[in-house]
């Protein structure tokens, strides 16, 4: 039990020991299922990135969960979800005594490697969402990577960081909740995105965004207030990006 005091994230947990993928499997049963449900399992056999990239989800390792959500919001308020996760996530752990920062706009790292990534899905209609498949998966014990992805991955033991499971997820679900009502229910944005600016691994930094294969060398300035990134190129250009559009990789 995890003696959560929310109202709603989390007031049913789905247990698996092993599956597919927690994000797939909370597709299927969305429809039929509370808000604010957990899907939560030991292991993933075929974890999820983002554009069909692969996410290494090893038995007992981490964290590998998905909360159905049912907002009443627009669609394409919708992707906003992620920073809310990241500022929920990136505010537990350091509560926790854990150094984290997000890497706008998915990536929860640590010492500059990654420990956490989002992955956000949606089912919508043209004026409402039907619901948020929002996945957090996050490396808490040993995880030996693969050599393709042990410079840029690493876990909480790795960095020195004992933390226990169930007091990660615990405190993840309870600051998610407010950031998450704040924003669905208060139409504000600002807790969500205070958070990510205080706890930002990129802004004031130099970055790479890679879109289309292109890679270009930028100064990450700020966050708008709908969360956009924004930028300045080295010929003095200041531009917003949406998330979706680029990734990014430091200098
Ligand atoms: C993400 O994608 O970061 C989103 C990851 C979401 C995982 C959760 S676990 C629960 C739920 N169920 C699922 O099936 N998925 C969600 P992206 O930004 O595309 O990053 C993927 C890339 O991160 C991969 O191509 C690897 O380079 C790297 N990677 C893979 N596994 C990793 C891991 N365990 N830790 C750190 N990096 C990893």
């Amino acid at each position: 039990g995890y003696d959560l005091d929310t109202e709603f994230i989390g007031k049913n947990i789905i247990h698996f020991d092993t599956i597919d993928s927690t994000n797939d499997y909370a597709k299927h049963i969305a429809v039929d299922e509370k808000d604010g449900t957990i899907i939560i399992s030991e292991e993933q056999t075929k974890g999820k990135g983002r554009l069909g990239r692969q996410w290494h989800s090893k038995e007992s390792e981490g964290i590998w969960m998905s909360i159905i959500l049912k907002p009443e919001i627009t669609p394409y308020k919708a992707p906003f979800i992620t920073l809310v996760a990241g500022a929920s996530i990136v505010k537990a752990l350091n509560k926790l005594g854990v150094n984290a920062s997000i890497k706008w706009p998915n990536d929860i790292i640590v010492n500059d490697k990654k420990i956490c990534g989002i992955l956000t899905e949606l089912s919508a209609e043209i004026e409402r969402v039907n619901y948020v498949v929002l996945g957090i998966g996050i490396n808490v014990k040993t995880m030996e990577f693969d050599s393709e992805i042990c410079d840029v991955a690493t876990s909480l033991y790795k960095e020195g960081y004992e933390v226990s499971r169930v007091d990660i997820v615990k405190n993840i679900l309870t600051e998610f909740e407010v950031l998450y009502l704040d924003y669905v229910v208060n139409k504000s944005k600002k807790k969500t995105l205070d958070i990510c600016r205080v706890y930002s691994a990129i802004i004031g930094k130099k970055i790479y965004i890679i879109s289309d294969g292109e890679r270009e060398l930028v100064k990450c300035l700020d966050l708008n207030e709908e969360g956009n990134l924004i930028i300045e190129t080295e010929q003095g250009l200041v531009k917003e990006i949406m998330s979706g559009e680029v990734s990014i990789r430091g200098e």
